[in-house]
């Protein structure tokens, strides 16, 4: 019988342009082998939507539980640069970085790190222990980053795996040890999601 599911994230309707946007990426480090297997599909979809290397900013912090707290602060130094640089848009050397990045069709580096971040992808792998350890981050970290999202204004993609097992979380990473059942990479859906909540559901309001 064919293996056929129902389940999971159809391509975008379009083909979003990324080549404008920045995009942080904030992830935990426990359990790294899934979190590098996360981060890097997150990293491929953004560079196939068109977003540049160097506008993609990743950040990490040792467990899940801190995710919220970090993309808060990320986010928020993001809007801090962007607010400072606003007034050098007219300086000399702003100018000749614009002349130039028209000149040659590459952006200016400056402008790139002082810009605010279009959207976030918080990436934590949490897995489930023997006590109520799991159950008690879980839940905080996802609301936590619901309520970052919805305080700052930008899009936080939810980019935290929740396992009851190790195999779980590596298949939900590409990565599972059957060969015959590798899985998918999750990260690759995130990297997806950020461009299309950046490219098109924010500009909605
Ligand atoms: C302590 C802990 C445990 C038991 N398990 C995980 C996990 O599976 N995934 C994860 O990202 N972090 C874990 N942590 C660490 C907490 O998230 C946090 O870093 C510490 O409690 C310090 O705040």
């Amino acid at each position: 019988m064919a293996d056929h599911t129902i389940k999971g994230l159809p391509a975008p309707p379009t083909k979003y342009d990324g080549s404008a946007l920045r995009i942080g990426i904030v992830h935990a480090r426990w359990n790294d082998v899934v979190i590098k297997s996360l981060v890097a599909g997150a990293v491929a979809k953004l560079k196939e939507q068109g977003v540049k290397e160097e506008n993609i900013v990743i950040k990490s912090v040792p467990g899940s539980y801190e995710l919220p707290f970090a993309t808060q602060k990320l986010i928020a130094g993001g809007k801090a640069q962007s607010a400072k640089a606003e007034p050098s848009l007219i300086s000399t050397t702003n100018l000749l970085s614009l002349v130039d990045e028209v000149r040659t069709g590459t952006p200016a580096p400056e402008a790139a790190a002082t810009r605010e971040f279009d959207a976030v992808i918080a990436i934590g792998v949490l897995i489930k222990g023997s006590t109520m350890h799991f159950e008690y981050i879980s839940e905080a970290v996802t609301h936590g980053l619901m309520r970052v999202q919805l305080d700052t204004g930008t899009p936080v993609v939810f980019g935290v795996l929740t396992a009851l097992t190790d195999e779980q979380a590596l298949v939900r990473a590409g990565i599972g040890s059957n060969p015959q059942e590798k899985g998918h990479n999750h990260g690759e859906d995130w990297g997806l999601a950020a461009v299309e909540l950046a490219a098109a559901v924010s500009e909605w309001g």
